[in-house]
């Protein structure tokens, strides 16, 4: 079909979208819904996170400020906004029990595979270009949480779910454990409806358990202060204060989606991608600790774990073995990195040797 110059949604392209909505089913995403391009309202709620430093070192959130709030300077032309997400929880995962047992790594449940990026912005190009098989011409662009776009918010504006007081977006029937993704294009498709309606009601249960208190209001995050950011973002130490409330959670933290009662809902992915590797799942803290470099990268490859890199990974398992049981296996791991040559991991070392009574 040839594509149509005018900028109001085209009844004629119904069938288009319902086409690629079934198309995204096929491609595994678990919804789709499309939106135009206003993102006003969320643009001002990123302006004053970044007035009160909530970004914390994550310069690219300042940098980009401005395309973030201008979608249509990153695709010539573009009208509207495809909405996506893709469920990554594991199915039966006896996840809890792994939080609370201290001498086990605690490994955030969308990193225990293959990284999402990866594996959804390759889908999310072949549904772009099923887009321009229908619709001749069609420019697009796919994006998946690298790119500066406000993607919980064209997410709500698309009606794939609220944002609650955890900031996550949630979905009525499928909970938060999934990642977001966007094509922005240019073809007219007819609009969804947004999602206006607050389910969060008078529960803070999110806001409560947070074990860094990482929230300073509802719908707020300091990621300063955020166990997320602390272990996968940030490059420098992890601040005194938040050493012994990460407990064993070494890279990423779901506590405030635990404790979401929206989550028993939640939907489990089928992906094989996602399927956890090196039994990442079910790790003890001193024997991930032992991995050497050459082992952190081939067993990391193409998992998001790699963004922290191996001096990160040291460091934040360091913390994890501070707070585990003082065991000889514990102890003589942590003394086996006394020497280590990064200062970012002796430092972690020192104080986690210390917890444990072992001073020099
Ligand atoms: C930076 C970032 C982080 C930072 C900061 C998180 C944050 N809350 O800002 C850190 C490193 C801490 C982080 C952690 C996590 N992240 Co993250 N992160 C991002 C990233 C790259 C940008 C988020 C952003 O723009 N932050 C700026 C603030 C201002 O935006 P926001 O919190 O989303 O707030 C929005 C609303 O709250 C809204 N808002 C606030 N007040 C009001 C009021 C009204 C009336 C309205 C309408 C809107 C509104 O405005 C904002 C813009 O829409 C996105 C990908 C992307 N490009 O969007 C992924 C993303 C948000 N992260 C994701 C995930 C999975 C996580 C973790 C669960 C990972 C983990 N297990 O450790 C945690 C969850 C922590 C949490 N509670 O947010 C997913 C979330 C999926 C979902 N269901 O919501 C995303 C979308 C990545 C993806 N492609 O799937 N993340
Ligand atoms: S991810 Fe963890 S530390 Fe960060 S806000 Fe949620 S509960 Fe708090
Ligand atoms: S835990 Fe409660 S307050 Fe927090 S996001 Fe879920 S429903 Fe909302």
């Amino acid at each position: 079909m040839p594509k149509t110059s005018i900028e109001s949604d085209n009844p004629l392209l119904t069938p288009v979208k319902t086409a690629l909505v079934e198309e995204s089913q096929r491609l595994g995403f678990a919804d789709c819904r499309v939106t135009g391009l206003d993102i006003q309202q969320h643009g001002k709620a990123l302006d004053r996170w970044l007035a009160l430093k909530y970004q914390a070192d994550m310069s690219y959130m300042s940098r980009h400020r401005d395309l973030r709030q201008a979608p249509e300077q990153l695709v010539p032309g573009a009208l509207r906004c495809v909405s996506v997400r893709m469920n990554y929880w594991p199915p039966e995962d006896p996840t809890r029990e792994r939080l609370e047992n201290p001498e086990t790594a605690y490994i955030s449940r969308y990193a225990l595979g293959r990284d999402y990026h990866k594996v959804m912005r390759k889908r999310l190009g072949n549904l772009g270009k099923f887009l321009q098989r229908k619709l001749e011409g069609t420019q697009f662009r796919a994006f998946v949480d690298s790119a500066p776009v406000l993607e919980r918010g064209f997410a709500r504006e698309a009606g794939l779910g609220w944002i609650g007081k955890n900031t996550m977006l949630i979905h009525p029937r499928a909970g938060s454990y999934f990642f977001l993704g966007e094509i922005l294009t240019d073809a007219p498709l007819p609009v969804d409806d947004g999602f206006t309606d607050q389910h969060c009601g008078s529960c803070r249960a999110c806001l409560d358990l947070c074990p860094t208190d990482a929230f300073p209001e509802p719908h707020v995050l300091d990621a300063n202060r955020c166990i997320s950011y602390l272990t996968i973002e940030n490059r420098g130490p992890i601040p005194e204060a938040f050493r012994k409330p990460m407990g064993n959670r070494v890279f990423g933290c779901d506590d405030c989606q635990l404790v979401c009662p929206w989550n028993k809902f939640a939907q489990f992915s089928q992906e094989a991608d996602f399927k956890p590797r090196h039994q990442l799942d079910n790790s003890r803290l001193s024997e991930l600790f032992l991995w050497t470099e050459a082992q952190f990268l081939e067993r990391t490859e193409g998992s998001p774990i790699r963004r922290t890199g191996y001096e990160g990974w040291l460091r934040n398992l360091a913390v994890g073995l501070g707070n585990a049981p003082g065991t000889p296996e514990v102890i003589s791991a942590l003394k086996s990195r006394r020497k280590h040559p990064s200062q970012l991991v002796r430092i972690h070392v020192r104080w986690a040797l210390k917890q444990h009574g072992c001073e020099h």
